[in-house]
């Protein structure tokens, strides 16, 4: 097998000052999201929203690569050309969600992922489209009884499995373990819980002979439960986060990508922001993959109406700006406030 190719994906991919935007929102999840602000969810709205978000301009100034849904692979920008060939005709990696959704085991809230057969050739019908990366979530539910032993191991290991594949296949798998924040459960426990759960998929990385070097991490931040009482604040959230890494991931990843899980926008950029000013080496690039904290305020913004276009993808790029600093340190608060000199092109 060749390494070319994920060598330069991940040359592309890894890039100071840039980060991955998740837009491969299911169509269920998708449906919930356009609901949030009254718009019916069809294959033209879900294109439209996508449209907004993908063809704003400047989105390569901050973002390196897009995680994408199946459906809006075919799918097309208002100027006729396919999703997946606008970004790379503008510098951005498109990438695709490979995993099948979630399934429960049997009598237990805790859950697996589905997807693994007939990957290899579902991956060699998207690098026909342009994909060059995928990602594969798995989740971690945080109760008095759960993650337990089993589910930790039989996450770890698919998703080991589904990274082996992909790089078989020169593509850049994105492991994506994600300890839920529901729940009203302490950082500490959080912590406890990530830890277990990176020692785990490390191990079964290593077992099934992944090539680290090639592989990107998207994990969750040590975080308190959103319905936890004195929630921790940002230094406590980004001290322990980077100490948790640094405890589980190997040096030679490349480059770990936070998703948001459920943080606020502006909470999600302030705590990698932190990351960064902490004054700790980190061995690895460090920055984000999120999908909720860079939308949100686009999608608010937009509310379904062409004449809030072009104010929905200043919404976006300045989220994009925004956490562009942060991976550099170099974001602070009262920027929120602030245009950032982002001016609609529409
Ligand atoms: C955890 O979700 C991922 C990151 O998104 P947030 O930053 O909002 O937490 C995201 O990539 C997620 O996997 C997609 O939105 C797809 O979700 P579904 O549930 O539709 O597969």
């Amino acid at each position: 097998m060749s390494t070319q190719e994920l060598k330069s994906t991940i040359r592309d991919m890894v890039v100071v000052g840039k980060g991955i935007l998740a837009a491969d929102e299911s169509v269920k999840t998708a449906t919930k999201r356009l609901a949030s602000i009254g718009t019916e969810s069809t294959e033209e709205t879900r294109r439209q929203y996508r449209n907004l978000i993908l063809t704003a301009p400047g989105i390569e100034k901050y973002i390196c690569g897009v995680i994408l849904f199946e459906e809006t692979l075919s799918q097309k920008t208002d100027n006729g050309i396919s999703f997946p060939e606008h970004l790379t005709k503008v510098g951005v990696v498109p990438g695709i969600k490979v995993d099948e959704g979630l399934a429960e085991f049997e009598g237990s809230v805790e859950q697996y992922t589905k997807g693994l057969d007939g990957l290899g050739s579902r991956l060699e019908k998207y690098k026909k489209f342009g994909c060059r990366f995928a990602k594969w979530r798995a989740v971690y539910h945080i109760t008095e009884n759960t993650p337990t032993e089993m589910a930790i191991k039989r996450n770890a290991e698919d998703l080991a499995k589904y990274a082996k594949i992909c790089q078989e296949h020169g593509i850049v798998p994105i492991v994506e373990p994600e300890v839920l924040i529901d729940g009203t459960h302490s950082i500490d426990t959080c912590y406890k819980v990530t830890e277990k759960v990176l020692k785990e998929v490390f191990a079964a990385l290593k077992k099934e002979n992944v090539m680290i070097d090639y592989t990107i991490l998207k994990p969750s931040m040590v975080i308190s439960g959103k319905e936890a009482s004195n929630r921790a604040g940002v230094d406590e959230v980004a001290g322990k986060t980077v100490k948790c890494l640094k405890a589980t991931v190997p040096a030679e990843l490349p480059s770990i990508n936070f998703l948001s899980g459920g943080q606020a926008p502006q909470e999600a950029t302030a705590h990698l922001n932190r990351m960064h000013t902490l004054g700790e080496n980190l061995p690895w690039y460090v920055s984000f993959s999120y999908a909720r904290a860079l939308q949100d305020p686009a999608l608010k913004t937009w509310q379904g109406k062409k004449e809030n276009f072009g104010a929905g993808q200043i919404a976006f790029i300045k989220r994009a700006k925004l956490n562009s600093l942060a991976t550099m340190g170099k974001y602070a608060e009262n920027m929120e406030n602030n245009n950032l000199n982002i001016v609609a092109v529409h």
